[in-house]
């Protein structure tokens, strides 16, 4: 009986002591994670520096002053800074955008093939489609195709749905705003496993960001409704609404149609979400996060909608951001949690 009484004391103290050391493992689990899948794509890119000549072992790391003009200019360059001026030179003496021929469907293919600087440069998403002008964020650890951008309000994002089909906006400057198109979108969203990078930043200059896996849309047909999966990032998961079940039943666009001042497909009986919001947008009755908003340059806005650039779960409903990117890069390219400090 002894025996058994002192088994169970150690038993339960041993409990205790796993209870206790719970959080602490799966902490140091998370970061082995990191770390291992930081040295998969330190693995990945030494390879790939190697194969295209970029690769100077012995480089002095703080050599690489190329400015990095899709920044605030409050917010330093973080570029990671292995080349030197002759690899600048060669990368200077690319193909420009206008290149006839098209090699690469996404700029995942262009980064990995050339490793050229951030900038606009034709993909073509499907071997049967007519090539198009894509801004590649070749930053951030490269290879994103982005398909929005707000940056300073000159755009006029309250259009029409054959504007959201076909894309608008500008495709110069690296401050150009604009909307790739959903047709685009879809296209490029349908390949294989993706992993949509949303960057935020406010009038202050602070950056969130919010990572979907597998962000999809349909085709036109279904009015390219909205379906992604797993949420991580810093910013939360405005595009399930926040945390609660109320928000979510309203707010949730995993599902919903596009909808645009033309074209009501919310579940906003009494009215139309895209005509109050000024966007078009995956709206349900009517949204959580709304990156197609009106501009508004105070940051904090009032007014009878919360029709704003706004991502609720960070800055709420009645907070209009400065900055936002949507991007997609293959899945298999990221899964480097911290990453998710630049690329703005
Ligand atoms: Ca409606």
């Amino acid at each position: 009986m002894l025996v058994l009484l002192l088994l169970a004391v150690a038993f339960s103290s041993q409990l205790s002591a796993m209870d206790y050391c719970g959080p602490e493992v799966a902490a140091l689990k998370r970061s082995i994670r990191k770390l291992e899948n930081k040295l998969l794509i330190g693995a990945w890119q030494v390879e790939h520096l190697q194969m295209h000549k970029y690769f100077r072992p012995f480089q002095s790391s703080a050599s690489d002053t190329k400015p990095e003009p899709d920044m605030a200019p409050t917010v330093s360059s973080n570029s990671s800074g292995t080349l030197d001026s002759s690899d600048k030179a060669l990368m200077t003496t690319l193909p420009p955008a206008g290149n006839l021929i098209v090699h690469d469907k996404d700029c995942s293919e262009l980064f990995d093939r050339l490793r050229p600087p951030s900038g606009f440069y034709r993909i073509r998403p499907k071997s049967r489609q007519e090539p198009l002008l894509v801004y590649c964020d070749m930053e951030d650890g490269g290879g994103w195709t982005v398909f929005q951008k707000r940056r300073h309000g000159k755009v006029d994002f309250d259009r029409d749905w054959v504007d959201y089909k076909d894309g608008f906006g500008d495709f110069k400057l690296w401050n150009d705003e604009f909307w790739l198109g959903n047709d685009h979108i879809h296209s490029i969203l349908s390949q294989g496993q993706n992993l949509v990078k949303i960057d935020l930043m406010d009038w202050d200059g602070k950056k969130n960001y919010a990572f979907y896996e597998n962000f999809r849309i349909t085709d036109e047909a279904d009015k390219y409704r909205l379906q992604y999966e797993l949420y991580s990032g810093q910013a939360g998961d405005a595009l399930t609404g926040g945390a609660g079940m109320v928000e979510n039943w309203s707010a949730c666009l995993s599902g919903m149609q596009f909808s645009t001042r033309d074209q009501d497909n919310d579940r906003y009986l009494q009215g139309s979400c895209a005509v109050e919001n000024k966007a078009g947008w995956w709206f349900n009755r009517c949204h959580a996060a709304n990156l197609n908003g009106k501009f508004y340059r105070t940051g904090q806005y009032k007014g009878q909608y919360d029709n704003g650039v706004v991502w609720g779960t960070w800055r709420g409903l009645w907070y209009s951001l400065r900055h936002t990117t949507m991007k997609v890069r293959p899945l298999v390219f990221l899964d480097v949690e911290g990453s998710g400090a630049g690329g703005i």
